[in-house]
C-alpha cells in the first residue's frame, strides 16, 4: 500500500495559551486556567512555566495552589476557546478535505492531494507557520505515515517543535520510547508490563501477540500493532449533512408576490449561511409552499454545477417558487427553500470562467456580519421584510417559525 502522509497538530498549553493572548500581562508566568485557588474543582490546564511546578490538567485547584502559590489562576471562557478553535479548524481545511479535528488538535490526511503540493515536509510546516501566525497560538507538529506515529511524533516535538518520521526512520523512532507513550497502554497495563520488565518500545517486541491478547484480550492486538507502529485507520472526517433547509409560517396567510418573495429570498440568505461555514455546494434546491388549504407542495431543480452563492441560489428558488404559486388561487401559509446532495468541492466548469469572486463575496458578507450582526448586510428585496418582523442587527428578522433542519 502506498505510504501516507499524515500531519499531525496540537495546540500548546491551549486555554493557557488563549488567556496569554487576551492578556498578554500574562507571557511567561505560571498561569492555570479552570477556576480561582480556593474554589472546587480542577485544572482544565496549566502553561508550560506552571508545569515546571508539577501542576497538570485534571489537578484539584487547591493542589495546585500548594505547588504553585504564585500561579495567576483564571476561570476561562470556553466560548472564546471554541471560536479558536473554529478558526483553527477552518485555517487546516483549506489544506485537505480529509480532516479529523477536536478542539486543539486535527489529524491532517494529505495523501490525496499529493498532486497539489511538491514537498508533504514544506506543507506541513507551512500550515504549523499560518496557524501560528494567523491565530497567534504556538502549535506542535507531527508527520508520520499514520495517525499514532504522528501523534507520538507530535509529542516529541512539544512544545512548539516539528517532528517528521521519515520512510524507514520508524523502528528507530519507537524502540527506546516508554511503553506509556501508547494510547492503548493505561495505569493497569503499565503496571502489568513492567512487573514483566518492560520499560520501553521495544521491549514488547519480544513479546508474541498471543501473549499479549492472553494479558490484555482483543487489546492485546492493537498493542501488538501500536508498539510496531502499524495503524491502519482511517481519519474520522466530518460528515456531510443530508440537507439543509430553512422555512418558515407566515404570520398570516400571504398573497403579496413581493412580499413573498421577499421571505424567499431572506431565507435563501439564511441557507447559505450554513453551507458557506461548512465549504458546501448544493446540487439540488427545492422549493416548498403550503396553500391556505394546507396542502402542501414542492418543486426541485439539480444543477449540474453545484451552488453555495446566495444570489444564484435564490435565482433558482424564485423560479421554482413562481411556478408552485402562479399555479394556484391560494394564498400561501408557509415557504421554505431545502439545498441537498451537498458536496465539499465545487468541479470546475469547462465551460465557464473560473472564478472565486462570487465565493470571497460570501465570505467577506460573513466577515461584516460576524461583526456587526446578520442584520447589517441584507439586500433590497429582504428588507421589505421591515414592515411584517421586528429587526435586531445582531440576528436580523424575528421570523415567526424560522425552523432549522439538517
Ligand atoms: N482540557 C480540560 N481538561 C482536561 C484536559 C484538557 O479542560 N483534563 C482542555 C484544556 C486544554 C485543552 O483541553 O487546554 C486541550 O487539551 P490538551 O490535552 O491538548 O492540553 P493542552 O493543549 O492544554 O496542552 P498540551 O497539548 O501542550 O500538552
Ligand atoms: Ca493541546
Amino acid at each position: 500500500m502506498k505510504r501516507r502522509c499524515i500531519v499531525h497538530i496540537d495546540i500548546d498549553a491551549f486555554f493557557a495559551a488563549v488567556e496569554e493572548l487576551l492578556d498578554p500581562s500574562l507571557k511567561g508566568k505560571p498561569v492555570i486556567v479552570g477556576g480561582l485557588p480556593h474554589e472546587r474543582g480542577v485544572a482544565s490546564t496549566a502553561s508550560y512555566e506552571a508545569r515546571r511546578y508539577g501542576v497538570h490538567a485534571g489537578m484539584p485547584l487547591r493542589k495546585a495552589y500548594q505547588l504553585c502559590p504564585n500561579g495567576i489562576f483564571v476561570r476561562g471562557n470556553y466560548q472564546i476557546y471554541k471560536t479558536f478553535s473554529k478558526k483553527f479548524f477552518r485555517l487546516i481545511s483549506q489544506y485537505t478535505p480529509d480532516v479529523e479535528a477536536s478542539l486543539d488538535e486535527a489529524y491532517l490526511d494529505l495523501t490525496r492531494c499529493r498532486p497539489l503540493y511538491c514537498s508533504f515536509s514544506r506543507t506541513a510546516r507551512e500550515i504549523k507557520q499560518r496557524v501560528e501566525k494567523e491565530l497567534g497560538l504556538n502549535v506542535s507538529v507531527g508527520v508520520g505515515p499514520n495517525k499514532i506515529l504522528a501523534k507520538l511524533a507530535t509529542s516529541q516535538a512539544k512544545p512548539s517543535g516539528f517532528f517528521e518520521i521519515r520512510q524507514g526512520e520508524e523502528e528507530a523512532f519507537l524502540k527506546d520510547l516508554g511503553i506509556e507513550c501508547l494510547p492503548g497502554i493505561g495505569p493497569k497495563a503499565q503496571v502489568i508490563l513492567r512487573m514483566l520488565n518492560i520499560h520501553k518500545i521495544k521491549d514488547l517486541w519480544g513479546l508474541p501477540r498471543a501473549s499479549l491478547r492472553s494479558f490484555f484480550g482483543l487489546n492485546g492486538d492493537e498493542l501488538y500493532l501500536q508498539s510496531r507502529g502499524i495503524d491502519s485507520r482511517p481519519l474520522v472526517v466530518a460528515s456531510i449533512p443530508k440537507s439543509i433547509s430553512r422555512e418558515t409560517t407566515f404570520l398570516e396567510d400571504l398573497w403579496d408576490r413581493r412580499l413573498l418573495l421577499a421571505h424567499l429570498a431572506y431565507l435563501c440568505d439564511r441557507l447559505t449561511l450554513p453551507l458557506r461555514k461548512g465549504r458546501l455546494f448544493a446540487h439540488i434546491i427545492e422549493v416548498k409552499v403550503r396553500y391556505s388549504d394546507f396542502r402542501t407542495e414542492a418543486r426541485r431543480h439539480l444543477l449540474l454545477t453545484p451552488l453555495q452563492e446566495m444570489e444564484k441560489i435564490y435565482k433558482v428558488a424564485q423560479e421554482l417558487f413562481l411556478k408552485l404559486f402562479s399555479s394556484s388561487r391560494l394564498s400561501l401559509r408557509l415557504v421554505g427553500v431545502k439545498a441537498s446532495d451537498l458536496v465539499r468541492a465545487r468541479p470546475l466548469s469547462l465551460f465557464e470562467p473560473y472564478s472565486e469572486r462570487s465565493e470571497r463575496l460570501g465570505l467577506a458578507v460573513d466577515e461584516v456580519r460576524a461583526k456587526y450582526g446578520f442584520g447589517s448586510v441584507l439586500t433590497v428585496r429582504e428588507k421589505m421584510l421591515e414592515s411584517l418582523y421586528s429587526f435586531e442587527k445582531k440576528r436580523g428578522y424575528v421570523l415567526k417559525t424560522a425552523s432549522l433542519t439538517k
